[in-house]
């Protein structure tokens, strides 16, 4: 049994906080199709409050990413309103994502794109991005590219690679000093022949190219299968490159599924090599943990909460691998010895824990029975009902 104290867990559980994102409440779909959801966020205010009501019932999610083309319809005209948003609900503007894939410029892509009308409408929304970050006091902007390209021969690879360097040497130029530009990455999809930030090395390259507030973004769900992505998580801690997660689960690409529903082991392995990492070297790694999903089937409210939960028993298992005893049997060459004091945190029930803890914060002991017991799914069923099965909202 792992011998760390209820201090030690204590301590994880007040250091915890993830952060949900905007697109996760509205209605979503697959490219083959869309089921409407009768409660789903029609609106940037309806999407403020379903995180607020994350956060009212957990109480580590104080955030929420927002995306600008579908949550600042007038751009830095709206960021005024979200504000408004964010006292009105309790959950503050979280990390800022532009939008480099919807429009019909991005055909042959953005930043990479051979059209220099797309790559100067690419920065200048890049630009307008960071200017609502800083109206918003928000510290992150977390770039998603969709480039590449589907043929073997169609696009100039390296001159592509030129062409993101420059922009994003020009973005990160933008920045105010406590900001950070989140360089994310996928091996494939959209793009089925070549993408132009496929992976982390890549995303690391572009990363240092911008300049020193430039950090890598980790989804979980842009890794081929077998990729060990907690090594990919202690190589760029080591680098000080880790800027943050979209956390997601998958069976078999980006499915986007709730986090841990797949391989809850693989997130215990990540929590674990950045709480190792931190023990090493007595600091706190400055990452951001952002959820990064769009529920098709489960209820979006219901699938957030459950990912949340999901996410603090992965974050507190870790916590509870005791540093001292894997140091020593890893120099001692104990292979069995090490795996176990992983595996034996792993193992351990934290859910009790977890519900004092909440007792102690005036929480809900059981989140997702609070919620279903609230009302608030009932309200918001009535009052978006119509508007929804009316509308088509964004693809994520
Ligand atoms: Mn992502």
């Amino acid at each position: 049994m792992p011998t760390k104290s209820d201090d030690q867990v204590f301590r994880a559980l007040e250091e915890f906080r993830i952060e949900l994102p905007s697109w996760g409440f509205a209605n979503t779909g697959t490219r083959f199709g869309k089921f409407l959801q009768p409660a789903a966020a029609t609106s940037t205010e309806e999407k403020f409050s379903d995180a607020g009501q994350v956060h009212a019932l957990t109480g580590i999610c104080p955030t929420i990413a927002l995306h600008v083309l579908w949550d600042f319809p007038e751009a830095l005209r709206s960021a005024g309103q979200v504000s408004g948003y964010a006292s009105r609900y309790g959950v503050r503007p979280g990390a800022i994502n532009p939008n480099y894939f919807q429009d019909q410029i991005y055909k042959f892509g953005s930043f990479g794109s051979p059209n220099p009308e797309a790559r100067d409408e690419a920065l200048k929304h890049t630009y307008e991005s960071i200017a609502i970050a800083q109206e918003l006091k928000s510290r992150d902007i977390s770039l998603w590219f969709a480039d590449g390209s589907n043929y073997p021969g169609s696009a100039n690879i390296r001159q592509r690679k030129k062409w993101f360097e420059q922009l994003l040497k020009s973005a990160h130029g933008r920045l105010s000093a406590e900001q950070r530009l989140l360089v994310e990455y996928k091996p494939f999809e959209p793009a089925f022949y070549h993408t132009d930030i496929a992976d982390w090395g890549m995303a690391l390259l572009l990363a240092r190219a911008a300049g020193p507030q430039a950090k890598v973004l980790v989804d979980t769900g842009h890794h081929y299968l077998a990729q060990n992505i907690e090594q990919i998580v202690s190589w760029l801690l080591s680098e000080d490159m880790l800027g943050g997660f979209h956390f997601n689960d998958r069976r078999y690409a980006d499915d986007d599924l709730t986090m841990g529903s797949i391989d809850p082991y693989q997130v215990f392995r990540i929590f674990h090599e950045i709480g190792f990492f931190e023990w090493e070297n007595g600091t706190r790694a400055d990452v951001a943990y952002m959820i990064d999903q769009s529920h098709n089937l489960k209820g979006k409210i219901e699938a957030m909460i459950q990912t949340v939960t999901v996410a603090q028993e992965l974050f507190v298992k870790a916590a509870l691998v005791n540093y001292e005893q894997l140091a020593a049997a890893q120099k001692a060459t104990d292979i069995v010895r090490a795996e176990a004091c992983l595996q034996d945190a792993f193992a351990t029930d934290v859910r009790p824990r977890i519900r004092d803890w909440r007792k102690s914060k005036g929480l809900p002991e059981d989140p997702m029975a609070a919620f279903r017991e609230g009302g608030y799914l009932q309200r918001v069923t009535a009052e978006r009902s119509a508007r929804n099965m009316a509308s088509v909202t964004s693809y994520a």
